[in-house]
């Protein structure tokens, strides 16, 4: 299915369908009950910065708490919580393969100020809630409408890059994987190889949709042991 407008198939399917993913899959527990407007994708795992705060805060937006607990969510809840409610929106439309130039530098968290500004919360540099990854981890991408992937392209911040200090420019990244094409469907699991990376990275995950020109531009906070 190529199409990405109707609306997300995790209340379709059969009950004991529905059984198994959610044991595999927790998140689809939340977007049955909140589910966004139309179906896309985001990293799921390391959590992106947009899905992170959706899993943690989505049932507890309002929790004043956050402000103490999760301060960058907080600001990204506070300037617009639906970077939050359409975590699996934070794409462009033809892009034409020239990613470098459709998204800025300092922009590169929020998909080049994408949606209106919608997700420009998430350049905002600081102590985001990391995720733990070994050198070696896997990167889970969850693609509610099954667009499939021409592509995955995966950076990290070079060692040294100050992700609490500054927003990320094309020079702090590195590339550590390219992957081939992907056929459709809801999970994709990328494997990546890195060595020398200690602490607060950011994993720049670009997803190139198959179903038409559609990139998802995603970063995930990490703590490399
Ligand atoms: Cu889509």
């Amino acid at each position: 299915m190529t199409n990405h407008d109707p609306a997300p198939t995790a209340p379709r399917l059969p009950l004991a369908a529905r059984a198994l993913t959610l044991a595999a899959l927790p998140l689809l527990a939340l977007t049955a009950t909140a589910a966004p407007a139309s179906a896309h994708g985001s990293v799921v795992d390391p959590a992106s910065r947009n899905y992170g705060c959706f899993d943690r805060w989505g049932d507890d937006h309002l929790n004043p708490a956050m402000e103490q607990e999760d301060p960058l969510c907080w600001q990204a809840w506070r300037d617009d919580p639906n970077a939050m409610w359409n975590w699996n929106g934070l794409y462009r439309d033809n892009v034409g393969g020239d990613h470098q130039g459709q998204v800025p530098d300092g922009t590169l968290c929020s998909g080049g100020n994408t949606e209106g500004g919608r997700y420009d919360s998430l350049d905002t540099p600081g102590a985001w809630e990391t995720t733990p990854v070994a050198d070696d981890f896997t990167i889970h991408l969850y693609d509610q409408a099954s667009h499939g992937a021409d592509y995955f392209q995966v950076y990290v911040t070079r060692q040294g890059f100050d992700p609490t200090a500054q927003a990320p420019g094309w020079s702090d990244l590195e590339l550590v994987e390219e992957t081939g094409q992907y056929p459709p469907g809801n999970d994709y699991l990328i494997d990546v190889e890195t060595s020398g990376y200690t602490g607060h990275h950011i994993v720049y995950t670009i997803w190139k949709a198959s179903h038409q020109d559609q990139v998802y531009y995603l970063c995930s906070d990490v703590d490399f042991g």
